[in-house]
């Protein structure tokens, strides 16, 4: 551990060694001795700074950490709840085997011996591609999965790799990779200078924002208000982010992609197409607004019921504006045509000269990774594809395959059929399309392993659980989201291990991928995970041309832990000159960066060397979206869901402060729609699709889109003997018993979460 002061506050006279909180003075043994833990949140993407107060060793408190550079204070009921969360008695605590049916804890030998021998004997047959990953949200909010999920992936041999980003942002990082050459080559709304925020399929006043980290998005969003601009809100549900908007357009689901295409038709009609600087490295645009000519305000209105006069208007708008970000998230992404719906924010952030300039949709530029100032562009360029899945032959798309299709792929017999599993922070029995039949496809895989901190819905069949600290209890620094942020910011956050109610006999998360990755590469179980760090840290040590050895030699005197030392080398070997962990250390209320600057040219990776607007990947996928302009509008009502701000997926729902209170797992139909069905509000109603049908409770209210119904995700926790009392106790119902695994993007096999037609019916 680091020698580290700071993470006392920087107000205790702490003594340096151990991790933070362990060091405080506390000569005065009489006096209740109080210490403060700075730490990020790793919740969910705004990486909110926290302020964990201890007196005598246990947490007093935890609010939002006004110092901290980025967030400045601000919190959400979540993040003041990780006590709660370490505190759970339900949660996972030590490793357990299921014997016999049950599951009984094992220690952490026996539990590797477990997964050497239950993955070998599959693997013994000669067929890698039988065992297969799949990686849930947190993993990439966890130091670990970043750092080491990619050595695991390549140790596993698996082309079955499936992860939570194909029922999320797959099309984002297809639409970049193909425009801009690299997948992660992400544009975020540069939310704190723009006057004008576009935003469709987005609800940041509950999730707190996405492929946009800023932690304050309310704030942020009043704040463009206050400067006068101007913030336009998207969704078929008056969400509360539309409620802060200064107006609000109710779409029809599924159809955003329609209506993106017509506001590029019509800025090019107005004559208002200027992109600026970026013209002299664009190639595609005449094309592009050739093969988009078909989508007008006028042909889209039918479907995407928004007026042809409101289109024009918000058209010029968006030209007109002096920046303007348009910025689509999980209602864009989660449809049929949410690649071509992410490519077309770009479109239009690119075609109103928007992209890569101060006010529009900027790159971040995180603290890690190789420098690209003044690089040459060009490169390889993005493909998809490399391979296809087994069964229905799905591409391959970022080295994944469509977890829509993970069902299929266990079920079908035959060469390469998956017998075992290996899931991390996931729940894909109630977070993916199809859930109910992937609930008994995984009962009849031959082992399965999962890295979880509860027994769900999914990891209740696992042979082996392999559980991961509590999220105060790990080290934190967010390669993920730092990459996706409204500003360049850093910052580390030391576990909180010797708290009294802190300490457990855990196993680092890092160390638990580590040994999987060496029993994965035929070392065994017993195999040393210091290997793991040594390779990593020369890796990073000879990819910056520095002397692995030396590194090595400098971490230890420097008290680094293995992921430190690595960590240490990538700040040092990035784009900030100077910037290395000892100063992170420092300066436990985070480094800002500064404000995002233009990254393009030298961002771009495309074979040319250029924006890629119409690559022929993404425009040979415009006449489906031609063909359901020529279709009749859907006249059923369309289901989409909710997040609620106290919940985070499907977990989370056994922290008792945040479930209590009204049960929020209801139906919302529209008073006309109830009318019509002769439905009233506090009623059981059924809700039935092609593939499933669920019961919720009615909640009428002109909150939904005549139209539109509501239901969230996550939710279902009835079935025997898992996730904790609390979370059974409000159990509420599973949206994705109703998503089809049929239905999915092409180009990113993204499932469709939204707009899933379905037969409402009062009981
Ligand atoms: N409290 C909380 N925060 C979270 C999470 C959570 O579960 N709870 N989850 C985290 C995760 S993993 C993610 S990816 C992010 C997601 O963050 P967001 O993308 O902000 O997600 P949502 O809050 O689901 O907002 C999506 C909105 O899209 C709307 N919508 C549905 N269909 C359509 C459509 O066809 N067109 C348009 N324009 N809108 C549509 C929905 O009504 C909804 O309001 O949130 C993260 N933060
Ligand atoms: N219908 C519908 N379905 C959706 C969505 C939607 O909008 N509508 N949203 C989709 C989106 S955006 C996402 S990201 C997915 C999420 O889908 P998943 O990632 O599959 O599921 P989560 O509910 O996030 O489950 C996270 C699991 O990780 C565990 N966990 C928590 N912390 C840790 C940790 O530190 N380490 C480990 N190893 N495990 C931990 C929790 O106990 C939980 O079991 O759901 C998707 N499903
Ligand atoms: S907004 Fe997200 S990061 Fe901030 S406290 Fe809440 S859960 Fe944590
Ligand atoms: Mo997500």
């Amino acid at each position: 551990m680091t020698d580290n002061p700071i993470l006392n506050g920087g107000s205790t006279s702490g003594s340096a060694g151990g991790s933070a909180g362990g060091s405080t003075d506390r000569s005065a043994a009489d006096k209740p001795s109080t210490e403060t833990h700075i730490r990020t949140c790793p919740l969910c993407e705004a990486t909110c700074g926290l302020e964990i107060t201890l007196k005598d060793s246990a947490i007093t408190r935890i609010r939002g950490d006004r110092e901290d550079v980025f967030s400045k204070g601000f919190i959400c009921p979540k993040g003041s709840t990780l006590k709660q969360l370490h505190a759970d008695p339900d949660r996972v605590r030590t490793p357990l085997i299921k014997r016999h049916g049950k599951f009984v804890p094992a220690s952490w030998e026996e539990a590797f011996e477990a997964v050497a021998e239950g993955f070998g004997k599959i693997w013994e047959a000669g067929d890698r591609d039988a065992v297969a990953m799949y990686l849930g949200n947190p993993t990439a909010h966890s130091m670990a999965g970043a750092m080491f999920a990619a050595p695991l992936i390549k140790a596993m041999q698996t082309k079955n790799l499936f992860s939570a980003s194909t029922v999320d942002q797959m099309p984002k990082h297809v639409s970049s990779g193909f425009l801009f050459g690299g997948p992660n080559s992400i544009p975020v709304p540069d939310l704190d200078r723009t006057d004008y925020l576009l935003m469709l399929g987005a609800n940041p006043l509950e999730s707190n924002g996405s492929l946009c980290t800023a932690p304050d998005f309310p704030g942020r969003l009043q704040a463009i208000r206050e400067r006068g601009g101007k913030v336009v809100t998207v969704d078929p549900r008056r969400t509360k982010t539309a409620d802060v908007s200064d107006e609000y357009l109710p779409i029809r689901p599924g159809s955003d992609a329609l209506w993106l295409a017509a506001l590029v038709t019509e800025i090019n009609s107005a004559g208002l197409v200027d992109p600026g600087r970026l013209r002299d490295m664009l190639d595609g645009l005449n094309e592009t607004l050739e093969l988009l000519a078909p989508f007008t305000a006028d042909s889209v209105a039918g479907h995407t019921r928004i007026s042809a006069v409101d289109t024009r208007r918000i058209a010029r708008e968006l030209a007109e504006a002096p920046t303007t970000a348009v910025y689509g998230r999980i209602g864009t992404h989660t449809t049929e045509y949410g690649t071509l719906a992410s490519w077309l924010v770009e479109v239009l952030n690119i075609v109103t000269g928007n992209l890569d300039s101060p006010g529009g949709a900027m790159f971040a530029e995180p603290a890690f990774g190789a420098p690209t100032k003044g690089r040459t562009p060009g490169g390889r360029g993005f493909s998809t594809g490399r391979w296809t899945s087994r069964v229905s032959e799905h591409p391959e798309v970022r080295g994944e395959l469509p977890v829509s299709a993970l069902a299929e792929e266990i079920e079908t017999a035959g060469p390469g059929q998956v017998r075992g599993l290996l899931t991390s922070g996931g729940n894909p029995v109630r977070s993916c399309p199809n859930s109910e039949r992937l609930d008994s496809a995984f009962a009849g895989l031959d082992f399965m392993v999962s890295i979880d901190i509860y027994i769900n819905e999914t990891t209740r069949h696992a042979d082996v659980i392999l559980p991961s600290p509590s999220p105060l209890a790990k080290p934190h620094f967010d390669f993920a989201f730092y990459g996706l942020s409204v500003r360049n910011i850093a910052n580390y956050s030391q576990p909180l291990h010797d708290a009294d109610d802190i300490t457990e006999p855990g196993m680092d998360e890092h160390e638990i991928f580590a040994r999987l990755t060496l029993i994965a590469s035929g070392m065994g179980a017993a195999a040393d995970p210091e290997v793991m760090y040594s390779i990593m840290l020369q890796t990073v040590a000879e990819r910056g041309g520095l002397n692995a050895e030396e590194e090595q030699a400098a971490a230890s005197s420097a008290n680094y832990t293995g992921v430190e030392a690595i960590l240490d080398l990538m700040l040092r070997t990035g784009p900030y000159e100077g910037l290395h962990l000892a100063a992170l250390l420092a300066a436990p209320h985070g480094i800002d960066l500064g404000p995002l600057r233009e990254r393009l040219p030298e961002l771009l990776r495309t074979a040319s060397g250029r924006i890629e607007m119409a690559h022929t990947s993404i425009t040979s996928d415009i006449p489906r979206l031609l063909a359901l302009l020529e279709t009749a509008p859907e006249e059923r009502l369309l289901l989409v869901g909710r997040r609620h701000l106290r919940s985070n997926n499907s977990w989370m729902h056994n922290v008792e402060v945040l479930v209590k209170g009204k049960q929020r797992c209801t139906l919302q139909l529209n008073p006309a729609d109830a009318n019509e069905l002769g439905i009233t509000d506090g009623q059981n109603a059924s809700l039935q699709t092609e593939t499933g049908k669920v019961v919720a409770l009615v909640e009428v209210t002109d909150l939904v889109a005549i139209g539109t119904v509501s239901l969230p995700h996550g939710w279902g926790h009835d079935t025997e003997g898992l996730v904790g009392a609390v979370a059974a106790a409000t159990p509420g119902v599973n949206s994705n018993i109703l998503t089809g695994d049929q239905f999915i993007d092409p180009l990113s096999g993204n499932a469709r979460l939204n707009a899933i037609p379905v037969v409402v019916a009062g009981l």
